[in-house]
């Protein structure tokens, strides 16, 4: 497996309603996220953050939609530069939003190698667009933007982007979607495993399931880990928060699994909010989960 890993931070939390994942990138970095990656004998680069322009447009159905945007243009040129030099990108939010310009430019560098799969572990779907949204907030939208079906200004930066396939995309431990979101997901065809599926068949067997869909026919699985999906009891530190989500150890066995089918190929880290946590233990449980999904064990 490739041991070169690049870290990218998004210093952004415009895509949110609740600010502070903005500082996400720098509790994950205190956690010791580099050192924990090179004893496992990685050779890790950080490439510092990308922040976001101080002002820019915005729109009620797509709120500091040009900031937004910017930052995932420049977080897309990161990324494929990245995979460009042989490398892993490890991708650390901010909010989601930033997997638009992360999932955007792995899909790209791939496409004349094969399709790529996704999973998203998460307690929303990401799946709304501008038309559906509610709020506002893009990142309720990036994993639809990704796979083509909207709003394609977050994917789209003049590239011709490359959508990825939704019959390879999964979503794991979702338990709040909004309701026009899931009609959209279901006439799209989304493989799901909401939090019941992993109360009836256990982590295990769901994440067997999700790996398997992630992996048959693509050059490999690009993970988008939203630390919401994890329940506050374990992660205090998020905007977003969800009661009676995965424990910790399902997330850990869930990146562990994902580390031992040798498909990772990229991965992104989001929606730490320091102001919310408690002595860091979300940016912690956030960089050990890195860690594990790039094969950390106990022996
Ligand atoms: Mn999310």
């Amino acid at each position: 497996m490739n041991r070169k890993l690049d870290i990218v931070g998004v210093q952004i939390d415009l895509g949110a309603s609740q600010k502070g994942v903005a500082m996400g990138p720098t509790a994950i970095r205190y956690a010791g996220l580099k050192a924990g990656l090179e004893k496992m004998d990685y050779e890790v680069r950080d490439k510092g953050d990308i922040i976001p322009l101080l002002d820019g447009d915005s729109r009620p159905d797509m709120l500091h939609y040009e900031q937004v945007i910017d930052a995932n243009r420049r977080l897309y040129d990161e990324v494929y530069s990245t995979l460009s030099e042989g490398r892993i990108p490890v991708v650390l939010g901010g909010d989601h939003s930033i997997a638009a310009g992360s999932i955007s430019a792995v899909s790209k560098f791939y496409e004349n190698k094969g399709p790529i799969g996704v999973i998203w572990i998460d307690a929303h779907g990401d799946w709304n667009d501008n038309t559906t949204s509610r709020t506002g907030n893009m990142h309720g939208m990036p994993f639809s933007a990704v796979c083509g079906h909207g709003p394609d200004e977050m994917v789209d930066y003049g590239q011709k982007p490359h959508y990825v396939d939704v019959k390879h995309c999964v979503q794991v431990a979702g338990r709040d979607i909004d309701r026009l979101e899931i009609k959209k997901m279901k006439e799209a065809g989304m493989n799901t495993f909401p939090i019941y599926e992993i109360d009836k068949r256990g982590m295990y067997e769901v994440m067997q399931d999700a790996i398997r869909i992630a992996s048959e026919g693509t050059v490999g699985i690009h993970l988008s880990f939203d630390v919401d999906a994890v329940d506050p009891a374990y992660a205090p530190g998020t905007g977003t928060p969800v009661y009676d989500g995965i424990t910790a150890r399902e997330a850990f066995l869930a990146a562990e699994m994902i580390a031992q089918s040798g498909k990772l190929i990229s991965m992104d880290m989001v929606e730490v909010n320091p102001i919310l946590d408690e002595v860091n233990r979300t940016g912690i449980l956030a960089s050990s989960l890195i860690h594990s999904a790039f094969g950390e064990s106990v022996y």
